[in-house]
């Protein structure tokens, strides 16, 4: 059966197997004419559309694939791992060139990288890291560096309170999506750094799931609970999130009670979306720390060189920028999302 008629069976799986009814590719009719075999056939699991982060990197992969010209089947699989599976397991059938997915969690996924690995295709790990007993189960990892993300926010804080005679400088850290490699390392590579000074003390962790709603309902929480921000008594210092999504919900609810985050509150965020830029700019949020979401042009270049036989490096990290209330912000270009 020709190539391009298997696809159309393809799509036509993918929509009925995962049920989310919103796999995109680029192929419209017009494509399917010019398809042929030489195409590059990218199979891509992306894990949902839960921040402007994401719908960035969405795009930034899309519009990639169409300038690379290579065919890419996408499938937004809704936070679910059991659709991302599912989508991966559809693109062995169809046996796209290559496979690239972001793995919402570190765990579960040795049954299907072994029968990708089966199918002799290759597996590119996205923006997320995975934990695998046979490492051979993907070629490479291309994405931020989540760790470094979380100790340049806790170097930020260090600076900003290297002078202070405060015993005690309590936080509120609201982690991502739980078992995420993202959150696990931007929480060790902040812990690992913060205790350099014993004052600071997390005296709350809890995750937000990445969403701003739960950011909103977090801190709402904590206010309603403790009759103001503060743990049993013990006032909240400084607020480190692990994305704008959940601090921009913070500040939904600290404005809406009336509790200013300019003065008597530090916020230190990650990703780099222009709403927190904007907060930056006028004092709401202290330090960003930027993730780059950009990562379409550098996976396309891997997705060639793997498809050329050609192996490529097992980490892959892009470049990432820090701002902070202490810098010109006026020079922060837009940011696109
Ligand atoms: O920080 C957040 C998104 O995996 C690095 O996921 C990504 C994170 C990002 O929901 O906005």
């Amino acid at each position: 059966m020709k190539k391009v008629a298997k696809l159309s069976l393809f799509l036509l799986s993918l929509l009925l197997t995962t049920g989310c009814g919103n796999t995109k590719s680029n192929f419209s009719k017009k494509n399917k004419e010019k398809h042929s075999s030489s195409t590059l056939i990218l199979g891509f699991s992306q894990i949902g559309a839960e921040s402007a982060w994401r719908k960035r990197n969405t795009e930034s992969i899309q519009q990639a694939a169409a300038k690379a010209n290579i065919q890419l089947v996408f499938n937004d699989a809704q936070q679910k791992q059991a659709n991302q599976i599912k989508a991966i397991r559809s693109f062995i059938v169809y046996r796209v060139d290559v496979i690239a997915f972001v793995p919402i969690v570190e765990t579960g996924w040795d049954n299907v990288l072994k029968d990708a690995k089966e199918a002799k295709i290759p597996v590119i790990v996205v923006d997320r890291k995975i934990k695998v007993k046979d490492e051979s189960l993907y070629a490479g990892y291309i994405g931020e560096d989540a760790m470094q993300e979380g100790t340049k926010a806790a170097n930020f804080l260090l600076e900003k309170f290297k002078e202070s005679e405060d015993p005690h400088i309590n936080i509120l850290e609201i982690r991502g999506t739980e078992n995420s490699s993202v959150a696990s390392e931007r929480s060790l590579g902040f812990t690992n750094t913060i205790k350099e000074n014993p004052r600071f003390s997390i005296i709350y962790s809890e995750s937000g799931d990445f969403l701003r709603s739960r950011g909103r309902e977090i801190v709402s929480n904590i206010i309603s609970d403790n009759q103001g921000l503060n743990i049993n008594g013990s006032p909240i210092d400084i607020i480190y999130s692990h994305n704008d999504a959940m601090t921009l919900g913070v500040l939904e609810t600290l404005a809406s009670n009336n509790i200013p985050s300019e003065n008597e509150l530090t916020i230190v965020s990650i990703d780099g979306e222009q709403k927190a830029i904007n907060a930056l700019k006028d004092g709401r949020i202290n330090c960003v720390v930027e993730c780059n979401p950009n990562i379409g042009p550098l996976l396309m270049y891997l997705v060639k060189t793997i498809a050329n036989r050609n192996t490529i490096p097992k980490e892959s990290y892009i470049e990432e920028s820090v701002f902070t209330e202490n810098d010109d912000l006026s020079t922060i270009p837009p940011r696109g999302y």
